[in-house]
């Protein structure tokens, strides 16, 4: 008969989290068997099965949210194993009495080693709470408190080999605990029952089922370290195990949190404070809009950028005089032709001669920080302001173009670009950016590589300043230009180099054609 199993009483508590669900499909259950816990922000609680047998199906996940009556699982109680329903309820004990407890039936196992001791002497125990742990060459079994009370005396050791009816301990059973629970099953594989030995006449031998089988693929732990580890948020997975074949045991579970604290953090993964979360409502009134997706994509690839790149920004100031009465000559012709000849065109030419003369420029780093590649071709990214955020789609092969072929593509892509239709392909593929905030105002500024490149040019907005020629102070067209590379590639000499280089060119267009 399949039995569907909900959630019982939990007192006041609704919408509790489960954080552990303990079985899956085809699992067999013991009565008490825990299926599920629950969290809420004042105690933990699992929600055992009140029936034995074989899970069908589970109808929750961790994450869930679930009250009192809410469906967790169905239970084949079919597959019970006949033995458990003739298991007699033992008599409740005398109260403020010593009780032994035993090795309780298991099956026809003999001399089984105690691989771990969960509890020592005065500590107190609940029902069902293990006491050790025994590992056969086929099994590992915990073996629970068949009653609650105080543990007077303990007669067994780690490495002991047991047989049912073996002395474990003896507890004095408190007068206010509870009797002995019905079954006494918990925490044993499904079809062992565990009982005080008082009550052995009442047991018959029960092999031990395929079951057991399974607990070999999950992580070779007992209940009580696995509880240990939920309670903490171990992933029982990443743990390695030095108990026999590899068992992981409590002192496992803690040498793991002990190393993960003493770790230095991993480069890739730097740990950051969190941010102030602030209720700005508190000071006044606001209003709340949501980032577009583009916001952010860039805002998460600027801040790696930031990150992992040590950035410097060198400045300097390029003459471009000369450059801008050739380029206003042009500017004329290019307006009745329907495109527009900025300054970025001639830019974007002098990016390309001085990535060719400085290849470390045109270069990426292997993320493992072994190798160098130098890139043989010259695409260059152009940051594009947008209604919904920052893009920089890229111009190719801007070697193999002229000014007027990039004035052309820049109009282009400036417009796909505002107007959302740059695909995933236009963006990739970059040698070195250039972000020209030239049209809108401001000086110098530091932009911000776009890894994997190495460097990226900020130009800004063109003055006219005195400049002394040797003689006289002389107005020139001066063009601010904020160079930022990667001081893991590229150093402060090769930098400065490099821009200084870049000034000349813009200085005498002349020389872009050598
Ligand atoms: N100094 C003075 N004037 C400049 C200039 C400069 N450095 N650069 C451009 N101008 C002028 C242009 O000549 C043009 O003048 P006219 O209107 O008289 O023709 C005007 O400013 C506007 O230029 P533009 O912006 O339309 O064209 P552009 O080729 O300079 O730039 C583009 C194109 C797409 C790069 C630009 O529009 C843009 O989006 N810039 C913002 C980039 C950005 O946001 N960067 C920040 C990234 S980091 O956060």
């Amino acid at each position: 008969m399949i039995e569907k199993i909900t959630v019982p009483d939990i007192g006041d508590f609704e919408n509790v989290e489960i954080i552990d669900v303990l079985v899956a499909p085809g699992d067999k259950v013991t009565v008490e068997q825990s299926l599920i816990t629950l969290e809420s922000d004042k105690a933990t609680m699992d929600v055992p099965s009140p029936v034995a047998g074989t899970v069908t199906e589970v109808l929750v996940k961790s994450g869930d949210k679930v009250s009192q009556g809410n469906p967790v699982a169905c239970i084949d109680t079919a597959a019970q194993m006949p033995e458990q329903s003739a298991v007699a309820t033992p008599p409740p004990p005398a109260a403020d009495t010593d009780q032994e407890v035993r090795v309780p039936n298991i099956g026809d196992f003999k001399d089984v080693a105690i691989i771990e001791i969960l509890v020592t002497e005065g500590d107190y125990v609940n029902v069902e709470q293990p006491l050790l742990t025994l590992e056969s060459d086929k099994a590992t079994m915990d073996v629970p408190s068949p009653i609650a009370g105080a543990i007077r005396k303990l007669f067994v050791h780690t490495g002991d080999k047991i047989s049912e009816g073996d002395r474990i301990a003896v507890v004095a059973q408190s007068a206010a605990a509870p009797a002995a629970a019905p079954p006494p099953e918990t925490n044993l594989p499904a079809g062992i029952p565990a009982e005080p030995v008082t009550d052995k006449s009442a047991q018959k031998p029960a092999p031990l089922p395929p079951v057991i089988e399974k607990e070999y693929t999950k992580p070779h732990a007992g209940p009580a370290t696995r509880r240990f580890a939920r309670e903490l948020g171990v992933d029982l997975s990443h743990v390695e195990g030095s108990g026999r074949k590899g068992r992981i045991i409590r002192e496992d579970v803690k040498a793991h949190i002990k190393n993960l604290m003493q770790k230095p953090p991993d480069n890739a993964a730097p740990v950051l404070p969190a941010p102030p979360d602030v209720d700005f409502r508190k000071f006044g009134e606001v209003e709340i809009h949501p980032l577009s997706r583009i916001n952010k994509l860039s805002a998460a690839a600027l801040h790696r950028n930031w990150l992992l790149a040590p950035h410097v920004t060198q400045c300097i100031e390029a003459d471009i005089t000369d450059m801008e009465e050739f380029r206003q000559s042009l500017a004329q012709e290019a307006k009745r032709n329907g495109y527009k000849m900025t300054p970025l065109a001639f830019l974007i030419k002098a990016a390309v001669a001085s990535l060719k003369k400085f290849p470390r420029f045109n270069a990426s780093l292997q993320p493992d920080e072994e190798n160098l590649v130098l890139k043989k071709y010259f695409h260059i990214g152009v940051a594009v302001d947008t209604p919904n955020g920052l893009v920089v789609p890229v111009l190719r092969d801007a070697d193999r173009k002229g000014l007027t072929d990039i004035a052309r593509e820049l109009a282009d892509i400036s417009a796909n670009a505002r107007d959302g239709k740059l695909k995933r392909e236009d963006m990739q593929g970059g040698c070195f950016t250039i972000s020209s905030l030239g049209g809108i105002g401001g000086s110098f500024f530091t932009p911000l590589i776009n890894l994997p490149e190495v460097a990226i040019l900020g130009v800004s907005r063109a003055e006219i300043k005195p400049h002394w020629d040797g003689e006289n102070f002389v107005p020139r067209r001066k063009l601010p230009l904020s160079l930022s590379y990667d001081h893991r590639v590229i150093d402060g000499a090769a930098g400065a180099r490099f821009i200084t280089y870049y000034a000349e060119l813009l200085g005498d267009i002349r020389r872009l054609t050598l």
